[in-house]
């Protein structure tokens, strides 16, 4: 059966700027967190970092040209913040600034709309030097870098999204420390994830202000499909202790103005909140055009009697369980066939997700900003239609064309959605796991920096191109 999906669904594919520009010191950047916590001994598997990367600073309208190729309508791509501010408080960086109007504008020349996260975890390392995301300022500088792009680059952006993943800068950032600054402290956490949230707010006012109500502005958040290991009851208080700190602690003050009470409760001991001051959450709360979801793979939990789960009892990857949670939850071994991250798989998940926030948030417009998978790939020689080496990845062929069916399905069900972005247009930094986690749809070579064509790619552009599953 073939499901076509409405005329103007947007197809792109996603990257995020430190996992593929590279071009760290050029042209004034000054370093983020990343640039930092990679340079310490023992925190990226590969003891790699996004010094080079895919080189896309420099390689942006190749890259453009196989987007034109893959024929998407969208490109989702995230701005480095200290290129555009390089010292605290300082002047706008033009260079910076320069560099993204021109690939802006090189999109917009091959028709495809630009899709800018401000934010997608490279904070500058002198705002980490004052605390970082578990202080407040940082939410005010945030304000004022948004204030900046608004202004520099208001024209030649389609739609702004606040914050990618807020949940992996708080819980990996400041909780587990596997992600950077690599702080290990869930008091911090649970501050950074109000601050972001706060900064999310600021910033949507600050775009608002500059660019009016036309301005399309979303957030991208990676919400949780918890799913109880058994309908016992207290399997179903582990979902729900789940839900609170995966996804009810940036859904309840975006959307809904509050945070849900058991969040506080369940947080005794760790901390007071005292950093959620008055009117924040008229702050935070704003309209917004869109919702953005990236989703990989579904959690089971189940109540766990004694003892607390805690970082270092996670099994490895960043979708399980992020806090100590009061009561113990367990997150349970993945099962099935498990991609390269060790994910497992399943596209009712997305399904499941798409529909249920459809029913929450009526009338809001939903978009998969990223789905993707990692598998150990090889590369083989001839046999790509454009000349060349080409891989055979049938794993990413499936998990692609499976998550697009459940997009389908959800669209079936009357869920908005209005967008898929594949990630991800390359291979690229796959953050503490370096280099070896490759989810691209094209392959990098990364001795040469040549795009080789994987078979994901050629089904994905198979799919745009027909609108179609
Ligand atoms: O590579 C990341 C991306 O930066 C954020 N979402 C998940 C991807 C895969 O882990």
């Amino acid at each position: 059966m073939t499901f076509t999906f409405p005329p103007d669904f947007l197809w792109g594919t996603a990257t995020a700027s430190y996992q593929v520009e590279g071009a760290v010191h050029e042209d004034g950047r000054t370093p983020s967190i990343w640039d930092t916590f990679c340079e310490r001994s023992g925190t990226i598997a590969d003891g790699s970092s996004g010094a080079v990367a895919c080189d896309q600073y420099h390689r942006y309208r190749e890259d453009i040209e196989l987007m034109q190729e893959l024929g998407v309508g969208a490109y989702r791509l995230s701005i480095s913040w200290s290129r555009i501010i390089p010292e605290y408080r300082g002047p706008v960086n033009d260079k910076g600034v320069q560099h993204y109007r021109r690939v802006l504008q090189a999109l917009r020349d091959a028709h495809i709309r630009p899709v800018v996260t401000l934010y997608h975890w490279d904070l500058p390392q002198y705002l980490q030097d004052r605390g970082g995301w578990a202080v407040r300022e940082t939410a005010e500088e945030f304000e004022r870098y948004a204030d900046v792009l608004a202004r520099e680059l208001g024209e030649l952006v389609d739609t702004w999204t606040t914050l990618n993943e807020p949940w992996c800068s708080a819980y990996l950032g400041y909780g587990s420390g596997v992600h950077a600054p690599g702080i290990q402290d869930y008091g911090q956490a649970l501050a950074a994830a109000h601050h972001l949230n706060l900064a999310h707010g600021l910033a949507v006012q600050a775009i608002r202000r500059r660019l009016g109500d036309e301005a399309k502005v979303s957030v991208t958040l990676n919400l949780q499909v918890c799913r109880a290991a058994s309908a016992s009851p207290a399997d179903m208080r582990a979902k729900e202790q789940s839900d609170l700190f995966a996804n009810e602690i940036w859904l309840g003050p975006m959307f809904d103005g509050r945070y849900d009470p058991r969040l506080l409760q369940s947080t005794e001991g760790i901390s007071d909140w005292a950093f959620v001051h008055h009117g924040d959450m008229e702050t935070i709360r704003q309209p917004l055009d869109s919702l953005g979801i990236n989703y990989y793979s579904t959690m089971y939990v189940r109540q766990r009697e004694h003892d607390l789960v805690t970082a270092s009892a996670r099994p490895a990857g960043p979708y399980s369980s992020p806090m100590p949670a009061q009561e113990g939850v367990e997150v349970l071994p993945p099962e099935g066939q498990l991609t390269a991250m060790g994910w497992n798989q399943e596209p009712e998940g997305l399904r499941d997700l798409l529909v249920e926030m459809s029913k929450r948030y009526p009338g809001l417009q939903l978009m998969v900003t990223e789905n993707g998978s990692a598998w150990d790939d090889t590369v083989e020689n001839g046999g790509s239609p454009f000349g060349g080496e080409i891989v055979h990845d049938p794993h990413r062929v499936t998990y692609l064309e499976e998550h697009i069916k459940a997009v389908a399905e959800a669209i079936d069900e009357g869920a908005p959605v209005s967008g898929y972005f594949a990630w991800s247009l390359l291979d690229n930094f796959e953050w503490s796991l370096g280099y070896g986690k490759r989810f691209g749809i094209l392959r990098v070579n990364y001795d040469n920096q040549e795009r080789i064509w994987k078979d994901s790619g050629l089904r994905f552009r198979e799919i745009v191109r027909g609108n179609a599953i």
